[in-house]
């Protein structure tokens, strides 16, 4: 593969020369040119920017210094390379980008500094050759060089010869949507530390399912957006967890939007869940443990226990609930059992309330061995069920 950088800063692109990547240049893998824009000025002080037409903050690069190295690069070979644009406003550079570059025989860089590059550099070279912005993310840098960096390495690893095999498959993994597992060497134990037991059991099925597992809460905790709409939920068991402080605000939303049908079916609004406001949940972390469940980033369940305030051996549950799309996959009877295994020794009841026309909870509560007490429950228009705890 053929790469040209044009750039004012050429010692930028000097790590190039390192490493896999540098190897790959000095076995002909990689046939990669550095071009500086001063060497096409042509006044003394080798001018390559101005200010801006309209106004403005900074500068913008002049577009002959740019017109006249592009001419000469593309005049050095045969056909036209695939022209790439540094960019924070370029689409985004991603492993499926980098697998189709690496397909390709011949990319140019254009790394602009300053405001950027006077645009019609990019009309100009767009008539001659495909032109591509391209972004690292969300952030801004002070030129395209280090993003160039980042590309070449991404894309030139993927060329034939330049990576042994095996790492070249761990990749692989990034390419299909979930993030890497954690890994371990030796010594197993390390301040204290100890490596998880299960990758020293010799069970290769037990391994690739935690694995499996790693992957899925990582991705889940660290890149939300990488999973599918309830990925992961029930087909490999909830991810429930103890909420925090920074849960409640969508905590809330979730509980008002679940009891509004109750509210509806008691024939009032007037009930505790609708009535709660931020400062009463963040009240409620003392005391009770609310747990939480999300899909994709999302919260789409929780619910809460306690210890009776009156009556130390019976276990509260509360404010179980599950948003709309995901209701009857038995997330409820998960979360609800989760609460009951989380009471103490000791217990010996356990204990729900709902809503007395509520006939959906009313079901689901009797399946799970609950039985109705007689007469109101603790808040009016509900009922009271309980379980004996074994
Ligand atoms: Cl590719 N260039 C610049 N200048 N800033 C960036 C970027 C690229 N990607 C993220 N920020």
């Amino acid at each position: 593969m053929r790469v040209d950088v044009l750039t004012i800063f050429p010692d930028y692109l000097a790590p190039l020369d390192l490493s896999l990547i540098g190897r790959a240049r000095r076995q002909g893998l990689l046939d990669l040119r550095v071009h500086d824009l001063r060497e096409h000025t042509h006044d003394r002080h080798r001018t390559v920017d101005d200010t801006p037409y309209g106004g403005g903050a900074g500068m913008v690069m002049r577009p002959e210094p740019w017109g006249e190295t592009l001419d000469a690069v593309v005049a050095s070979g045969a056909g036209v390379p695939h022209l790439l644009v540094p960019s924070p406003a370029g689409e985004r550079f991603t492993q499926a980008m980098a697998r189709r570059l690496a397909g390709e025989p011949w990319l140019a860089f254009a790394c602009g500094r300053y405001e950027g590059i006077d645009e019609r550099v990019l009309e100009d070279a767009a008539d001659r050759m495909p032109v591509t912005p391209v972004s690292l993310g969300d952030y801004v840098l002070n030129g395209g060089e280090v993003a160039v960096l980042a590309v070449v390495e991404a894309v030139a690893r993927l060329l034939p010869g330049v990576v042994g095999n095996a790492e070249s498959l761990v990749e692989e993994s990034h390419e299909d949507g979930l993030l890497e597992y954690p890994v371990y060497t030796k010594p197993s134990s390390w301040r204290g530390r100890d490596v998880p037991p299960v990758l020293l059991s010799g069970d290769h099925g037990a391994i690739a399912r935690w694995r499996h597992e790693q992957r899925l809460t990582r991705t889940g905790a660290r890149r939300p957006d990488l999973l599918p709409p309830s990925a992961g939920l029930l087909a490999d068991g909830l991810d429930i967890v103890v909420a925090t402080r920074g849960d409640l605000p969508e905590l809330l939303v979730l509980q008002w939007a679940c009891w509004v049908g109750e509210g509806r079916s008691a024939g009032s609004f007037d009930i505790p869940p609708l009535a709660e406001t931020l400062d009463d949940l963040v009240g409620s972390l003392d005391g009770w443990t609310t747990w939480v469940v999300r899909s994709a980033g999302r919260l789409v369940a929780a619910v809460r226990g306690r210890m009776s305030t009156d009556d130390r051996r019976t276990w509260e549950t509360g404010r179980l609930m599950v948003a709309p799309d995901l209701a009857g996959r038995g997330i409820g009877r998960a979360l609800l059992a989760h609460s009951e295994s989380a009471a103490p020794a000791g217990t010996t009841r356990y204990w729900v309330n709902t809503g007395a026309r509520s006939e959906r909870n009313l079901r689901i509560y009797r399946k799970a061995g609950y039985r109705l007490q007689a007469g109101e429950g603790r808040y009016p228009g509900t009922v009271d069920l309980v379980k004996r705890a074994d």
